[in-house]
């Protein structure tokens, strides 16, 4: 009987968790959803028909614009929980302007963390693609799909970029300390600080140049590194906190799901879920299903890690079967790769905390969470695929 009771129970609270999780959403489902897909994975025809979009862009002013927007509304934006909610509805709006050119464009996202160990020698930023470094001097960007641009906001200058550390960026954050704090945060609070202090900043300050400024919409960069950020906030989102909307809005009062997103003056409740209302996009790589991460990373962390480190920096996947279940379901992902120690990341530079108004105590606590990471990763002798 006592059993009995509290399994009701259990499936009660179940039953009143997934009520709960979609009581917020008063919009309709998406009839249709289009996907995002990594930049690196565009066809070629697909390519061209980016390129062109966004060479129409430009031509009539829309760069300009959204730096413009940007740049205006700054201090507004970063720093505080309308970071998410507004990057999500902005690079929204970009696609849609994208759209009226060609219905088929859709806004790549860059997987930053897979060229998290050398930045500068990523795909992405070859002639190819979205082109590398400014010239040295001027660092106007002389290839890729940018080059030789005349950017207009604040005024005419040449499209630039000034790679971090002399054009070698050290390198930034490990797919694996990506995956740690998303399994450990438990408020927006936390999360948007997580993100916005580690690899949001150091794309921005390593790419330097437009990327380094208010007016970074003036690199494409932008775009696909905020649909990157927009893609690891939706992970989140799916691992539990649908719904989840706490911490300071830009005047340091308590922000929650009817506040209005800024500039746009829409509740931030009405971008909190993809596939519902306007939010009719998935991202290529979008977990299927709640608590699904990575399966070659999991694989990889249940194999290598002593339980309590584990446990201690991914508590989702220490709950996971043990390494010979996950490896029968997936057998092709049980094959060893050698791998590398973590390397110590990039941290932002005094500049970029100043420019941003940035609390300066939980700055540092995102970087001694980062620094304490890669310590307990190599010190168990962890060997990172990526
Ligand atoms: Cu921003």
């Amino acid at each position: 009987m006592k059993l009995l009771s509290s399994s009701l129970a259990a499936a009660a609270i179940a039953l009143t968790a997934l009520n709960a999780a979609n009581a917020q959403q008063t919009q309709p489902a998406c009839s249709s959803v289009y996907t995002r897909p990594e930049i690196l994975s565009l066809s070629a025809s697909q390519w061209t028909l980016t390129k062109s979009v966004l060479s129409a862009m430009q031509r009539d002013g829309w760069f300009g614009w959204f730096a413009y927007l940007h740049n205006n509304w700054f201090g507004s934006i970063h720093g505080n929980s309308q970071f998410f909610p507004f990057h999500r509805r902005f690079v929204y709006d970009w696609e849609s302007v994208g759209k009226r050119y060609n219905n088929a464009f859709v806004q790549p996202y860059w997987d930053e963390m897979r060229d998290y160990r050398t930045p500068a020698s990523s795909q992405v930023l070859t002639s190819n693609w979205l082109g590398g470094n400014g010239q040295s001097g001027s660092w106007c960007v002389q290839n890729g799909n940018q080059a030789g641009w005349t950017m207009s906001f604040p005024s005419n200058h040449c499209f630039s970029r000034n790679f971090g550390n002399n054009g070698n960026p050290t390198s930034w954050y490990s797919p694996e300390y990506i995956q740690s704090f998303i399994q450990r945060d438990t408020n927006m609070a936390t999360f948007r600080s997580d993100i916005e202090y580690s690899l949001h900043g150091v794309v921005h300050i390593n790419i330097g140049g437009d990327m380094l400024q208010g007016y970074s919409p003036n690199d494409w960069i932008f775009m696909l590194h905020h649909a990157n950020l927009d893609r690891l906030w939706w992970q989140w989102q799916v691992n539990g906190y649908l719904w989840t909307m706490d911490g300071p809005n830009s005047d340091g009062s308590a922000i929650n799901l009817n506040t209005n997103i800024a500039y746009y003056n829409q509740p931030i409740n009405t971008v909190m879920q993809l596939g519902y209302g306007s939010m009719c996009y998935q991202y290529a790589s979008n977990p299927i299903r709640r608590r699904a991460l990575d399966s070659t990373l999991q694989n990889k962390l249940i194999n290598s890690l002593p339980k309590d480190v584990l446990s201690t920096w991914f508590p989702d996947t220490a709950k996971l079967p043990a390494a010979s279940a996950v490896a029968s379901v997936i057998p092709e992902l049980v094959a060893s790769q050698p791998g590398k120690s973590i390397p110590f990341p990039a941290t932002l530079t005094q500049q970029w905390i100043n420019m941003h108004h940035y609390n300066q105590a939980d700055v540092n606590r995102v970087q001694n969470d980062a620094r304490n990471f890669v310590n307990a990763m190599n010190k168990a002798g962890y060997k990172s695929p990526y």
